[in-house]
């Protein structure tokens, strides 16, 4: 079961259905225009505090426009994708396609970390994929309101010193390096499962003020014997967690009850990456790989990375009164 896609120097693991791989294919078009775009840093990235906010209230970075633009051009002229739930659009966007029956659709956030661009830190685009329900053919919210175990694949896309491609479908979770002289990807490491140490812990730890004391009695109880690491980019901290083994954390607190980290094109797709990589996320309760949303731009608290970890977490909040 593998297939070749375009922009890949080898076939794909775990695909083959042909649409699936134009869905791909897009997003690797996407990914590689974006990386250039990224490279330009401060050339093209000039943040203005007075600028236009998206629905979640935050500042809508060039990075961000050019991003969604760039998604929405590939996914559009692709003929497979039908639907696209985007952190920075506030409804669903949906396109036509050549066979409804055998198209997909799409959540995303073209550029996760924007507040880093300026400052060349790392960061990445997070994608989920859904096969239709209902013969594909409703078109609105319902074919994305949909838990992660539905995607048929999911990954996100790292700008950083190299530009990364994660995939992950049921088969096996693989990386790929974008080779920036032939501009193609090359398979780096093939079946990742999340290492069974877990030396690092990541938390904004600034807002303990503001945690209640389940969540600062779980930060106090992971923290020993591990290392802080807080890039401020959820796909550069889950990345290192990916791979070198560690667990992150985004909690509610009272400013924000449900965190800042969006369901579904965020949390989700790093609970279907870590769920076949072996690890475990929770919104603290309720395993996010199995949670269904309510709405499109719903946020939930998260913990994810090693499985163990997480079972301690969800202890802890469990019996702490
Ligand atoms: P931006 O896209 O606005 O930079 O936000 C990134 C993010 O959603 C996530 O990637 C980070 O882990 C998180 O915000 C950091 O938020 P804090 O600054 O509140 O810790």
């Amino acid at each position: 079961m593998s297939l070749t896609i375009k922009g890949i120097n080898s076939p794909v693991q775990g695909v083959d259905d042909s649409s699936l791989g134009a869905v791909l294919e897009a997003i690797v078009s996407a990914a590689k225009l974006i990386s250039g775009n990224v490279q330009s840093g401060m050339l093209i990235e000039r943040p203005d505090p007075d600028g236009v906010r998206n629905i979640h209230g935050e500042l809508v970075h060039t990075l961000d426009t050019l991003g969604t633009n760039t998604f929405v051009n590939v996914f559009k002229d692709s003929q497979v994708v039908a639907g696209l739930v985007c952190e920075e659009l506030d409804v669903e966007t949906f396109f036509d396609v050549k066979d409804i029956s055998e198209s997909y659709f799409c959540v995303l956030d073209p550029i996760d970390g924007t507040s880093n661009a300026d400052i060349a830190i790392t960061i990445g685009s997070i994608f989920g994929i859904f096969k239709g329900t209902n013969g594909n053919s409703v078109l609105d919210a319902r074919q994305f309101l949909r838990p992660a175990k539905d995607f048929v694949a999911a990954g996100y896309v790292l700008y950083g010193s190299s530009t990364l491609l994660i995939l992950a479908t049921p088969l096996r979770v693989q990386e790929f390096t974008l080779d920036t002289d032939k501009m193609e990807f090359v398979c780096t490491r093939s079946d990742i499962s999340i290492p069974a140490e877990c030396p690092y812990y990541s938390v904004n730890q600034g807002y303990d003020d503001l945690w209640d004391d389940k969540i600062k009695t779980v930060v106090n109880s992971i923290k020993r014997g591990r290392s802080l690491r807080y890039v401020g980019s959820l796909v550069s901290d889950f990345h290192r967690d990916l791979i070198r083994g560690g667990v992150y954390l985004y909690p509610g607190d009272t400013n924000n009850p449900e965190g800042k980290i969006r369901l579904l094109y965020e949390a989700a797709v790093m609970s279907y990456i870590a769920h076949y990589a072996g690890g475990e996320a929770t919104n603290g309760y309720t395993s996010i790989f199995n949670l269904q949303p309510k709405s499109i731009h719903q946020r939930t608290p998260i913990f994810i990375g090693n499985s163990n970890v997480i079972e301690q977490i969800e202890s802890i909040l469990r019996d702490t009164t």
